[in-house]
C-alpha cells in the first residue's frame, strides 16, 4: 500500500508560509541614519561633478548602493544665517514662510517642537539619538531626541573635529549592543564641517595642497595638489546681488574678500580636506552598523543644510540662489531602493520628515507641510513635484527669488535700498553651471535679455508669482502685483531668540 506523504515542495511552502506569517505579525521597523553636514555644495562630489578631485569612497559607495538626487534643494532663508531656517525645515517639515521664526511665524502653530523629528520618533517607539553642531539651529527641536550630544567641532584633531561626532554615534551603538536594545533607532548624525573655519587634519590638508592661511594681505602659496578652479569661478560677482556685505562674503578666515585663484583653490582644498574627513567618519559608523547586523535594515540619508559658493560666480558664501548653493547633495540607500539609481526628485529638505515617516509606517504630524518622496525612492516616479521655489531675503529686500521647472530656471534680484533690479534665465541642461556673460563662454550665458526667450521669461515670472502666493511669501517685486500686501516693516526676522549670526 502506497504510503501517504506530503511532497517536499509542499512542506517547504508550509515552512515559508509560517515564517512569513511570523514576519507579518512582527514586522521589524527599519532604522534611520540621517547624516547632515554643514555647508557643502553638491558639485564637490565626483558623482555630481566628474572634475572634482574630492575622494569620498564611503559616500560614493552609498551613492552606488542607493539613489542619487539631482534636484534636492533647501527652500531658502530670510536671514544671513541660512542654516537656521534650513534646520527648522528639516526638523519640522514646514515651508520657509511657516516656521516659528521669521516673518512667517504668524503662520505657525504653537509648540511646533512637539511635532519635530525627535518627538515624532520617540512617540513611535524609536530609540532616538542626535549629535550635531550647536547654534544656528532649532534648539527646542534638537532637545526632543532622547540622547543628545551637541557641540561645534571645526578643528583639525580627533577631539576638535568630525571624529568627535562619529565617536558619539559609535558610543551610542556600542551601548545599544551592550543593552541588547532591539528597538528601531533614529540616529541624527550631524557634523559641524565643512563649514568654515575649515581647519582640516594636517594629513588631509597636505593631500589637497592646502594650508590654514591666516594672512589677509597676501594669497596662500599655490600648490598643484589643490582642487582646480570651478568652471563658473569669477574674480568678482558682476552686480550687487542684494547681500554682498554679509559676513560670508567678507570675513571668512582664509578668504575674506579675496577671489584670486590661489585663495579659492586653497579654500577648496580646505573644504575637501574637511569633507574627506567626514567621509572617513561615516565609514567608521557604517562599519559598526554592518558588524552589528543592522545595515540591511537601515535607511541611510546623506545631505547638507545648503550648498556654498567658494569662488563660484565670484561669491564665497551661502547667501545666493545659484545651483551650487540652492541645491544640496542627497543620497539615500536602504531596503527597496535600487542600487545605482538616479533621479531629479525635485525635493526640498522639508520633505525629509514626511519621507522618514512614510518609510517607517509612522504617521506624519498634522503640522507637516512636506511631501514624502518614498514613491521616488521605490522607483514609482522620478519626481515629487513640477516646480521648485527658492528665496533669500537676508540682505536688502525683497532680495532674491528663484523658480525652476524642467530645465528652465529664473533668478530675480531686487533691492529697494540700492535700486538694484536684475534677472537671470538659464537653461540648465545647456548651461548647468549657470555661466553668465563674464564667463565669456560662447555656448552659454544668461538668456533673460534674449528676445528669443521673452515668452519663456514671462512664463517663468508667472510661475514665480504663483509660488510666492502659494507659499505666503510676504514680499513682492516692484513689477509684480502687490496683492494688497504690506511689506514687513522690520528688516530683521521676528525671532523669539535671535540666531547667532553665521555660526
Ligand atoms: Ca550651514
Amino acid at each position: 500500500m502506497k504510503k501517504c506523504t506530503l511532497h517536499p515542495l509542499i512542506l517547504l511552502s508550509f515552512a515559508l508560509l509560517s515564517s512569513s506569517m511570523i514576519d507579518a505579525a512582527e514586522p521589524r521597523k527599519p532604522n534611520i541614519l540621517f547624516i547632515l553636514v554643514d555647508d557643502q555644495s553638491p558639485f564637490d562630489f565626483k558623482f555630481y561633478n566628474p572634475q572634482s578631485t574630492l575622494d569620498s569612497p564611503n559616500i560614493d559607495r552609498l551613492a552606488t548602493g542607493g539613489m542619487i538626487f539631482d534636484a534636492a534643494h533647501h527652500m531658502g532663508s530670510f536671514t544671513g544665517a541660512v542654516c537656521t531656517p534650513s534646520r527648522h525645515m528639516i526638523m519640522s517639515g514646514r515651508t520657509v514662510w511657516h516656521l516659528p521664526i521669521g516673518h512667517g511665524s504668524k503662520n505657525c502653530p504653537p509648540d511646533l517642537e512637539k511635532n519635530t523629528i525627535g518627538a515624532v520618533f520617540n512617540r513611535a517607539g524609536y530609540a532616538t539619538m542626535r549629535t550635531c553642531k550647536q547654534g544656528n539651529s532649532y534648539a527646542d527641536a534638537n532637545k526632543q531626541f532622547t540622547v543628545v550630544h551637541d557641540a561645534t567641532k571645526r578643528g583639525g584633531t580627533a577631539e576638535t573635529g568630525s571624529a568627535w561626532h562619529a565617536e558619539r554615534v559609535l558610543d551610542y551603538l556600542g551601548e545599544r549592543k551592550e543593552k541588547k536594545d532591539t528597538r528601531p533607532f533614529f540616529i541624527y548624525f550631524g557634523l559641524s564641517h565643512p563649514h568654515d573655519i575649515r581647519d582640516g587634519t594636517p594629513e588631509l590638508l597636505a593631500k589637497y595642497g592646502a594650508t590654514n592661511h591666516k594672512d589677509q594681505s597676501s594669497p596662500p602659496a599655490p600648490n598643484p595638489k589643490q582642487p582646480p578652479l570651478p568652471p563658473n569661478w569669477l574674480p568678482a560677482h558682476p552686480f550687487d546681488n542684494t547681500s554682498m556685505n554679509v559676513r560670508d562674503e567678507k570675513s571668512v578666515s582664509g578668504v575674506w574678500q579675496r577671489r584670486d585663484e590661489a585663495t579659492i583653490r586653497n579654500e577648496l582644498g580646505r573644504e575637501y580636506a574637511c569633507s574627506e574627513n567626514i567621509d572617513i567618519q561615516i565609514g567608521r559608523v557604517l562599519k559598526q552598523l554592518e558588524e552589528m547586523g543592522e545595515l540591511d535594515n537601515t535607511y541611510i540619508f546623506y545631505t547638507a543644510d545648503h550648498g556654498i559658493a567658494i569662488g563660484r560666480h565670484g561669491l564665497q558664501g551661502k547667501q545666493n540662489l545659484y545651483e551650487h548653493t540652492w541645491r544640496v547633495p542627497m543620497i539615500v540607500k536602504g531596503p527597496g531602493i535600487k542600487p545605482g539609481s538616479r533621479v531629479p526628485g525635485n525635493i526640498y529638505l522639508g520633505d525629509l520628515l514626511a519621507t522618514f515617516c512614510d518609510l517607517t509606517g509612522v504617521a506624519a504630524p498634522e503640522t507637516n507641510q512636506g511631501t514624502s518622496f518614498k514613491p521616488v525612492l521605490l522607483g514609482e516616479k522620478q519626481s515629487t513635484r513640477d516646480v521648485l521655489y527658492g528665496m533669500y531675503s537676508g540682505g536688502d529686500k525683497p532680495g532674491m527669488r528663484s523658480v525652476k521647472q524642467g530645465d528652465w530656471k529664473l533668478i530675480e534680484y531686487e533691492s529697494t535700498t540700492t535700486k538694484t533690479r536684475e534677472t537671470q534665465l538659464f537653461h540648465l541642461k545647456e548651461n548647468p553651471h549657470e555661466l553668465i556673460a563674464e564667463h565669456k563662454d560662447p555656448k552659454a550665458t544668461n538668456l533673460a535679455k534674449d528676445p528669443q526667450h521673452a515668452a519663456k521669461l514671462t512664463e517663468m515670472r508667472a510661475l514665480l508669482l504663483a509660488e510666492m502666493r502659494r507659499l505666503n511669501d510676504p514680499w513682492r517685486y516692484s513689477d509684480q502685483p502687490d496683492d494688497g500686501l504690506t511689506p514687513p516693516k522690520s528688516d530683521q526676522p521676528r525671532d523669539k531668540k535671535k540666531p547667532n549670526k553665521n555660526k
